[in-house]
């Protein structure tokens, strides 16, 4: 019965297994324009008595994903893409179309192409980076499938479905809050809907490399230690060839018989990647049918008591959260561009190092990272209260954690895995992390584990402050937000504060921060001026100083971004106004606070 459960949970989370590296496979782009239909009622996608209409044999015209037209003068069609407005991909709907600002609800994607398939292709996959929330995703008319989660891949096999002439690709995406989904209902940021990252179409050969690791053994490190995973046709004995050519590495493997293949190689000259040298390998793999090309870095990274170790030396992580937002365009950010622009600024503030909150990140941060030596935090978006009770919840963030850690594992930049954000505790909470944990270290031995608790009163005493979390026998990193000076008392509170931890880890604080309006000036004890933002800074500094154990910190954050939950005329107008860079991408004084400290500490080194 159980195993029934699971079975189900697993089709409507994820359809097919994901392709690695669809980063660097040759692609036809589908970005571009795209028809759309706003749908609030839903009205395509069920019938007047609210079955849905890809249930039936016989759905009719008026399914919208038929995207059809009328044939003789007589027929009633109450739809038309083609007579529609277009809207760009990727991208959100809210900052594109302003009448979709504040829309939660479906929005009906069409796009139309020709396609021929290379000669020497044989299977096409049709690819997605990420629809926020959930897509439903038909071809010519016909469903390819589900996918529920907003910041992760998918893909669906489209090789059948394909036609040279007049394809038409219809989604339905539906950004709607779900009390049930991950996240839940209340997030301290915008719900952007839409197609929001790149859309693809990927030719391979019959026989596919699916996946592979290639990792720096955590217990040796002259050893290179990894797996392939090859599907289809005769995946059974295949031959696969690993190829190095800068360590002079050139490995042949066969597979088992479900078409695994797990390796260790030796090599004495691997330079190892770090954020001051952020080496980058070419590797191949191939086999007979199938090619793929990937840049890694191999590292290790391990806790030895309170310290965090990159290649085996102790590393202080001078980080900053971000939020996947592009302000100056406005909306999400998807491109190497923007990615580009939040990498630097962060990098010009002297950081070492990003937590990316509180979503997987388009993986152009994730790589364009690796190649700047910027360490990585990625997160779950287990955020605030979800329905922890519940299975299916539970299955949707495992299977978006599992989307995450098959994109990133071979990206040397990202550290640590986090599992949530400031979680309530329960026991039913405590179990649900508990067992997120479990299968982060099955799926992903090789990284830290980590999430983002709260601060409690150590034994009842409001000046001393612990993490008094279940949670935190569990993971390799302990990490906290603490927001002293803000939500909690006027900054001078941070003097009076000491810390105590009974866990013999290394610790992050990895939020603090408070609201700034740019260019509003007054004196430190005036809320919301630049002085105040600046005063905290300083103040958090300077306690951040004192704490044992802390192997670095992230402060709440690098740019203002919106947020619905934020109404203060005049100062929020719906943005969270913590950035240490404003929403005109202008520094605040905090931000050169912040700076000098790194310096400083940079200088330590
Ligand atoms: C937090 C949350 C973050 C919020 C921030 C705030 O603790 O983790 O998502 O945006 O505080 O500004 O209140």
């Amino acid at each position: 019965m159980l195993v029934m459960v699971c079975a189900n949970f697993t089709q409507l989370f994820s359809q097919e297994p994901l392709l690695a590296n669809a980063y660097n496979r040759p692609s036809h782009s589908l970005n571009g324009e795209w028809k759309y239909i706003v749908d609030p009622y839903e009205t395509g996608f069920y019938n007047f008595h609210s079955i849905q209409y890809d249930k039936s044999d016989n759905p009719g015209t008026g399914a919208y994903y038929t995207n059809s037209k009328p044939i003789t003068k007589s027929d009633l069609i109450e739809y038309d893409f083609d007579l529609s407005d277009s809207i760009r991909v990727p991208g959100d709907w809210n900052t594109q179309k302003e009448r979709l600002f504040y829309y939660e609800g479906t929005v009906w994607y069409k796009r139309s192409f020709d396609y021929t398939k290379t000669k020497t292709a044989n299977r096409v996959f049709l690819y997605f980076e990420a629809i926020n929330y959930r897509a439903d995703v038909y071809l010519n008319g016909k469903k390819l499938g589900v996918h529920i989660g907003g910041f992760t891949p998918f893909n669906f096999e489209a090789t059948d479905l394909l036609q040279a002439n007049d394809n038409f690709l219809t989604v339905k995406v539906d950004n709607k809050r779900k009390g049930d989904g991950v996240p839940a209902l209340n997030t301290d940021w915008w719900n952007y809907g839409g197609i929001t990252r790149d859309v693809k179409l990927i030719e391979t050969p019959a026989q596919i490399i699916q996946d592979y690791s290639i990792q720096l053994d955590p217990t040796n490190a002259s050893q290179l230690q990894g797996f392939v995973k090859i599907a289809g046709p005769n995946a059974r004995g295949t031959l696969v060839r690993i190829k190095i050519p800068e360590l002079t590495l050139d490995k042949e493997i066969v597979t088992d018989s479900i078409g695994s293949a797990a390796f260790h190689f030796t090599s004495h000259k691997i330079q190892y990647w770090s954020n001051r040298n952020p080496y980058l390998y070419a590797v191949t793999i191939n086999t007979q049918e199938d090619t793929v090309i990937d840049q890694i870095g191999f590292r290790s990274i391990k806790t030895s008591g309170p310290n965090i170790l990159l290649n085996g030396e102790k590393v202080y992580l001078r980080g900053i959260c971000i939020h996947e937002e592009n302000v100056l365009r406005g909306g999400r950010a998807y491109s190497l561009e923007d990615a580009q622009q939040l990498l630097t600024w962060a990098k010009e503030l002297g950081c070492n190092y990003v937590r990316l909150a509180h979503y997987p990140h388009n993986e152009h941060m994730v790589r364009l990272a690796d190649k700047m030596g910027m360490l990585v935090w990625e997160e779950n978006p287990v955020y605030w209260t979800i329905l922890f009770e519940n299975e299916a919840t539970y299955q949707n963030a495992q299977n978006q954690l599992a989307e995450v850690i098959a994109r990133d594992k071979n990206r040397a930049s990202v550290i640590i895995w986090s599992m949530a954000n400031e979680t309530p505790l329960s026991e039913a909470r405590n179990q649900f992390l508990r067992r997120l944990i479990t299968k982060a270290r099955q799926l992903d031995p090789t990284r830290l584990i980590s999430a983002a608790l709260l601060q409690n009163n150590f034994n009842g005493n409001v000046n001393i402050k612990t993490i008094d979390d279940p949670v935190a026998d569990a993971v390799d990193v302990i990490s906290f937000n603490q927001y002293l000076g803000w939500y909690d008392g006027l900054p001078k509170k941070c003097r009076d504060v000491t810390w105590k931890f009974l866990q013999n880890k290394p610790v992050l604080m990895s939020e603090f921060g408070g609201d700034a309006k740019q260019g509003f000036h007054a004196d430190s004890l005036t809320r919301f001026s630049e002085e105040y933002q600046e005063y905290l800074y300083r103040e958090t500094l300077n306690m951040i100083k004192k704490i044992p154990q802390l192997q670095g910190f992230s402060p709440w954050i690098l740019v203002d971004f919106r947020s619905p939950r934020r109404n203060l005329p005049g100062i929020q107008d719906g943005w969270n106004r913590k950035g240490l860079i404003s929403s005109e991408g202008v520094k605040k004084k905090a931000y050169y606070v912040l700076k000098n400290y790194y310096g400083e500490l940079a200088s330590k080194k």
